[in-house]
């Protein structure tokens, strides 16, 4: 890419940084999109987060794909492009390369974070020499477009982790029916394999939203230091204190920014006042019952054709076709 376009790239997502985090402190509930969590540092963070033992989703979700792998790679069928959403580390994907890299036309990750993209892209690069990697540094929650894919039968969208949980309903929809668009495209049937976090209970939940070394909580809170730094803001860190609330309403676990006195910051010029006790709120993460992600999926023409699940039914792996 030439250094021209590089720019130009740089100051489109400065701007959109500040625009989402204006608009979102001058809503009478206060809000900050969760895509912003990803900084570097809040990558590394988000890393650590998938190693604590509170917090279930990693291990279990990889446990399912351990145990149903070989029955997921002969559903995907011959020569697909893989092309992940948030593909962060690209972790779980390696049970899926594994198991897939001779067939595999091309692995697409496609991340929010340059740094954590590079990184995994190298590392597969190096594991994996016979299979051509070409990552895609963008926020897939706006529309985007794929690079020259090599010969390949069909498209499969892999988004693993429950990051679709960290999408408001409609948000969801829309990433649904960009996910049809890109497996769509394909000459075969494209695909979509998904994993979608379950319902269980609070005693669960909440510790591994809020763990006991703090990780989740320094993640939350390094929201702050990135608005201060890249937004010249001046949140004062330690008057602020992370919190995860169980929403049963929604059935989602709601992380917030709780402010711990009356207080004013300043972000990119313009004042802001907290009241001591209100809250920013950073993200949701969805919790869903047996059908909760199909319903959704349908609305943009998938079909669920399998459902994989541990043996305490706390996460599932589904795979969806058009
Ligand atoms: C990325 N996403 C699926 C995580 C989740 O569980 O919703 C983000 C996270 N937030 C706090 N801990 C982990």
């Amino acid at each position: 890419m030439p250094d021209s376009a590089l720019a130009s790239g740089a100051t489109t997502a400065a701007d959109a940084f500040r625009r989402d985090v204006l608009s979102g402190l001058r809503k009478s509930q206060k809000t900050l999109p969760s895509k912003y969590l990803y900084d570097a540092r809040g990558s590394e963070l988000f890393d650590q987060i998938t190693r604590l033992d509170v917090y279930y989703p990693t291990e279990t979700e990889r446990a399912i794909l351990r145990e149903h792998i070989g029955e997921i790679a002969a559903a995907i069928g011959d020569r697909p492009i893989v092309v992940e959403y948030g593909s962060g580390s690209s972790d779980k994907t390696r049970i899926l390369l594994e198991e897939l890299q001779h067939e595999i036309a091309a692995y697409v990750p496609i991340d929010i974070s340059p740094s954590a993209l590079g990184d995994a892209a190298e590392r597969l690069r190096q594991r994996y020499p016979a299979m051509e990697v070409l990552p895609v540094a963008a926020d897939y929650t706006r529309p985007l477009a794929l690079p020259e894919l090599p010969p390949h039968d069909h498209i499969v969208v892999f988004f693993p982790g429950s990051t679709i949980g960290n999408f408001e309903a409609d948000e969801a929809r829309a990433f649904f029916a960009q996910a049809a668009r890109v497996a769509g495209s394909g000459r075969g049937t494209g695909g979509l394999l998904i994993g979608a976090d379950q319902r269980k209970p609070l005693d669960v939940l909440i510790p591994a939203y809020d763990d006991p070394e703090g990780v989740t909580a320094a993640f939350n809170l390094n929201l702050l230091t990135r608005i201060n730094r890249e937004l010249d803001a001046d949140f004062d860190l330690g008057l602020w204190r992370h919190e995860a609330r169980w929403n049963e309403n929604e059935s989602r676990i709601e992380m917030h920014l709780v402010s711990q006195a009356d207080q004013r910051a300043t972000v990119a010029g313009e004042a802001f006042a907290f009241a001591s006790g209100e809250t920013i709120h950073t993200e949701i993460s969805t919790k869903y019952g047996p059908e909760g992600l199909a319903d959704l999926a349908a609305d943009a023409g998938w079909t669920r054709q399998d459902r994989w699940t541990d043996a305490r039914s706390w996460f599932a792996v589904e795979r969806y076709t058009l």
